[in-house]
């Protein structure tokens, strides 16, 4: 027999073993495309069964998912990292999640006295330590400066073209960055300082700095990005002082209380210029939701919506008009983006895990506009009409933001 033609006769025979062996009614807690009313039929071709098991909404589990709507969810885990000595960098960027063109974002990893060497990017950014504890220092055009020790739970925002640096100040320490614009990666984002003064002329850096032009000999010119170094003990004065008060650029999360929960479902933290003043282009939501709770149906007026999944399990519906909706899984790790406007909500679908992530808009404001209340405030007669919905149980709608529904666990 000619060798191709044994290769197909395998391959053939193969996918009927392969067929057969599959139970028809594995369904989607499988991996496999099979709904409980026997629509759908096994996977045969190559597939990653790890994957879809996790993504249950992906193989088509939610009837109530349609039309063609885009992938909202990328993994930080599928990411390119870039590895140094003394930490790590992974970003997700337009390229990666091409409906998220407001907000890109990154975890970064520091290890002790490890520098995010000085730079400047022509985007705002925007931090939150979630393990161990930085230095940030920055300075204005002012001349203005601020130096700050950040823990867990704080928050930093750089307005464009502001000069920073940020230093690891524990054994291990990690945050979320997020930039107020998609494209991270377009050509004059990001400007560090070794790159510059290793490609101005010596005798023009000697005029500037007023020095001899041997003192930059050794800049290094291979933007290293992230550095080993021991910690930082100098202080800095003079300028045109300290930033403070509303011109701080951080936000320390001791100084601020949780927000109110109507629903009991869990803790939000709204960080926008109502609790941070600087943070004038970037808004953003910490929230813990309980096992089985609802974050409520509702979408925000104002602008796009880009996640960062910390722990835990969530599903959750994103409704774009006409017809049009899709249901993702999320995991810790993944990133992902609710257009703007479109209506969502977000469950927690773990048995026993609290759900924690992270809400970014390239706004001032955190805004949302919850469906119940909005049902609850316009004349009854007309939601019990439309929705074709008893009377009374229009009158009795929450008039309350919810927020956070608890769920019975
Ligand atoms: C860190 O401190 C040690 C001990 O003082 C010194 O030998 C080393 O050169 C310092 N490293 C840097 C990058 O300055
Ligand atoms: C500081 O910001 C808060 C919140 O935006 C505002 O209410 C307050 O008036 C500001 N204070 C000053 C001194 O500008
Ligand atoms: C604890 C709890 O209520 N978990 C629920 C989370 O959401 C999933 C999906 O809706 C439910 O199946 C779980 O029972």
């Amino acid at each position: 027999m000619h060798p191709v033609s044994t290769a197909v006769a395998v391959l053939a025979f193969s996918c009927v073993v392969t067929a057969a062996a599959v139970e028809r009614n594995s369904g989607f807690g499988d991996g496999q495309p099979i709904s409980e009313d026997g629509k759908g039929a096994p996977i045969l071709g190559g597939t990653d069964n790890h994957i879809d098991i996790q993504n249950p909404d992906n193989l088509g589990q939610q009837s109530t998912d349609s039309g063609t709507v885009p992938n909202l969810k990328w993994r930080f885990s599928d990411s390119k990292n870039r590895i140094f000595k003394g930490g790590w960098s992974r970003q997700s960027v337009v390229t990666d999640l091409p409906s998220s063109r407001d907000i890109a974002g990154a975890q970064q990893h520091l290890t002790k006295g490890s520098i995010r060497e000085l730079h400047w990017h022509r985007v705002a950014e925007w931090g939150y330590v979630y393990a161990g504890s930085v230095l940030v220092s920055a300075v204005d055009h002012n001349g203005q400066y601020q130096v700050a020790k950040l823990e867990v739970g704080d928050v930093w925002y750089f307005p464009p073209g502001e000069g920073h640096t940020v230093q690891g100040l524990d054994d291990e320490n990690e945050f979320l960055l997020a930039f107020d614009d998609g494209d991270f990666d377009a050509r004059g984002t990001t400007f560090n300082v070794d790159d510059w003064i290793a490609r101005t002329p010596r005798h023009i850096l000697a005029k500037n700095f007023g020095l001899p032009a041997e003192v930059f000999s050794n800049v290094p010119a291979t933007n290293p990005t992230i550095q080993n170094g021991n910690i930082s003990t100098s202080t800095v004065t003079g300028g045109a002082g300290e930033l403070s008060g509303n011109a701080s650029f951080v936000y320390y999360a001791k100084d601020h209380d949780l927000q109110d929960i109507p629903g009991g479902g869990g803790t939000l933290r709204i960080i926008d210029t109502t609790t941070f003043p600087a943070s004038k282009t970037i808004a953003a939501t910490v929230v813990t939701l309980t096992p089985g709770s609802l974050r409520e149906l509702h979408w925000h007026p104002n602008a796009e919506e880009w996640l960062y999944f910390h722990k835990g399990k969530a599903r959750a519906t994103v409704f774009l008009g006409t017809g049009l909706a899709r249901t993702f899984d999320f995991s810790a790790g993944d990133t992902g983006v609710f257009p703007s406007n479109s209506g969502h909500y977000i469950e927690n679908i773990s048995e026993d895990e609290d759900l924690v992530w992270i809400e970014i808009y390239k706004s001032d404001r955190v805004l949302d506009n919850p469906l119940t209340q909005w049902l609850a405030l316009t004349p009854a007669d007309l939601v019990a009409q439309v929705l074709r919905i008893p009377l009374d149980i229009a009158q009795n709608l929450k008039k309350e933001k919810q927020v956070l529904v608890k769920g019975s666990s």
